[in-house]
């Protein structure tokens, strides 16, 4: 109800396709709100006395996908937080009971946005980032369970919307700017 006049939009891609990257560049942009179901997910693991805590932790580790309800819960109190009517909800979701629950129960996608990136780029990236972001699966174990994860459950998601005509494609190979005047110049055909 609250949420029912909002844009949605999925922001789709294998492990370190760029999402977060790209995501920053449409927040500054065109006003869109940025919520990563994986970052709300960590700061729901490190909030003091979470119940989920130690689930979080553990999933994330082994790179499987949390509990829906869980997820689902953070995004829409965040969405509903914020005030504001266009999301961006990067790496979410992850799983096709997923997809048809948010769109049932909180709002339905306008579109996705999905980052194509080879996994030798990604698996680079990841690599280079885990000398410095701390994060718990930023490691050779965990990325190769993630690629898994994507490659299996996930990817069936964008492969649903692509069958909608709801995909728009963006190859996340090239620098970030490169990347970014592809995203740019489809979002200013929808939203300027
Ligand atoms: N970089 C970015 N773009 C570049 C470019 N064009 N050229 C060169 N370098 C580029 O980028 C990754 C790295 O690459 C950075 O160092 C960046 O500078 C560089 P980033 O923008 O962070 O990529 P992103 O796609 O956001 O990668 P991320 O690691 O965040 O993706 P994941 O999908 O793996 O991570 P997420 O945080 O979404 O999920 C983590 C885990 O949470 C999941 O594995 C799962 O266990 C759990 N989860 C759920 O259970 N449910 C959910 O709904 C969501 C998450
Ligand atoms: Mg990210």
């Amino acid at each position: 109800a609250a949420l029912q006049d909002t844009t949605v939009i999925f922001v789709l891609g294998g492990p370190g396709a760029g999402k977060g990257t790209q995501c920053a560049n449409l927040v500054r942009d065109f006003g869109f709100v940025h919520l990563s179901a994986g970052d709300l997910l960590r700061e729901e693991q490190q909030r003091p006395g979470s119940q989920y805590g130690e689930l979080i932790k553990t999933y994330i580790r082994e790179g499987r996908i949390v509990p829906m309800e869980v997820t689902i819960a953070l995004l829409e109190n965040a969405m509903l937080a914020s005030g504001q009517k266009r999301f961006l909800i990067d790496g979410f979701p992850r799983k096709m009971d997923q997809a048809m629950k948010f769109e049932e129960t909180v709002v339905p996608s306008k579109f996705t946005l999905y980052f194509e990136c080879p996994e030798e780029v990604m698996l680079k990236r990841l690599m280079k980032r885990g000398e410095t972001s701390g994060r718990a699966d930023d490691n050779i174990e965990s990325i190769k369970k993630r690629f898994r994860v994507f490659t299996e459950t996930s990817y069936p998601v964008i492969e649903h919307y692509k069958k909608d005509g709801k995909v728009h494609t963006v190859s996340c190979v090239d620098a970030p700017d490169a990347v970014y005047a592809k995203v740019k110049g489809i979002f200013t055909n929808l939203f300027k």
